[in-house]
């Protein structure tokens, strides 16, 4: 047909974005010299076919290894396009440059911020950034905009924070509960601003977080409560993330990212009495290539030793 000749004259030019976890892949490629994006997702297993998976449908069987009682082999299913297809795919054709954008992975780095480094690469940054793109915030704290959904305020300016349901959540699945906590007060930025006189606060601010996240959720136990922030923020305004601990965050609570609260405060706890808080901490983190903070910020300082 048609569309299998679309198909098969797919020309590969290099792959966009690959996730082994999803079982994702995105190529880009040129049919009739143009641009193709080919989105090919694994198909999930079928739970209502799963009790012949085994006995009927393995076909070609290789043993990897085995060790007591565990075996683990590789195995080829038996296809069918009606009922067990193999993989989606979707395309684009012909893509734009927007579509390839949207569709490539951002590169990531490492970076492994001195105290020197936050000083002279990063705070730079944080004014710049700061400006309009944290109106959502002020708009908020200042309940010009979703007042009616606010879970719970302490009002107090120093002390306060609001809390409320993030973008993120639906607002309903419990399993996927996720409510943001953010203070009144401007004057930090991320946990880099923390010292140890913040420790009662930081404490006060987490009793207050869980005993009343789980007053207006009453299905939801105090042990099922994660709470975290990350570091880099994308706002830096300091909140705090508080999510069901069956809600998978993906990139959100990965290393590098995520730093517990708990462990938040503990390390405060732990700096002797003269220090300054996580300003005089070395701190890693990962960074996207395509944020300013990479172009003008990691990479020319990279690029200047
Ligand atoms: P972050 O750690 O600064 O950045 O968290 P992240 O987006 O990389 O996690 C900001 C959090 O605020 C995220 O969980 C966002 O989903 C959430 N958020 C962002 N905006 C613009 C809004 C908003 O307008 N309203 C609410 N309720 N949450 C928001």
């Amino acid at each position: 047909s048609d569309l299998r000749e679309i198909i098969r004259s797919f020309k590969f030019e290099r792959i966009l974005n690959h996730d082994v976890k999803l079982k994702l892949i995105f190529i880009l490629g040129e049919i009739n010299s143009e641009p193709a994006i080919a989105i090919a997702e694994k198909t999930a297993f079928d739970a209502d076919s799963a009790s012949s998976l085994l006995d009927q449908d393995v076909s070609d069987i290789r043993l990897l290894d085995h060790n007591d009682i565990y075996r683990w082999l590789m195995v080829t299913l038996n296809q069918n396009i009606n009922s067990a297809p193999a993989a989606k795919i979707s395309l684009i054709w012909p893509a734009t440059p927007t579509h390839i954008a949207k569709y490539s992975t951002p590169r990531r780095r490492m970076i492994t911020e001195t105290p020197e480094m936050y000083r002279r690469i990063h705070s730079p940054y944080i004014e710049k950034m700061r400006g309009s793109r944290i109106q959502w915030v002020y708009n908020i704290l200042e309940h010009k905009v979703e007042s009616e959904r606010i879970v719970y305020e302490n009002p107090d300016p120093t002390e306060g924070f609001i809390l409320l349901p993030d973008l993120k959540w639906d607002r309903t699945t419990m399993d996927s509960l996720y409510l943001v906590a953010i203070v009144h007060r401007h004057d930090i930025f991320s946990l880099r601003n923390l010292t140890k006189a913040h420790i009662p606060w930081l404490e006060s601010v987490q009793e207050e977080i869980i005993s009343n996240t789980i007053k207006a959720y009453p299905e939801v136990d105090h042990s099922q409560l994660r709470l975290y922030v990350h570091y880099l923020p994308s706002y830096y305004h300091f909140h705090i993330h508080v999510t069901h601990v069956q809600y998978d965050a993906g990139d959100g609570t990965s290393v590098g990212k995520a730093v517990m609260f708990n462990d938040l405060i503990s390390r405060l706890q732990e700096m002797s009495d003269d220090s300054s808080g996580y300003i005089d901490s070395t701190l890693s983190f990962l960074l996207s290539e395509n944020s300013e903070l990479w172009t003008e910020g990691f990479s020319a300082a990279a690029a200047s030793i």
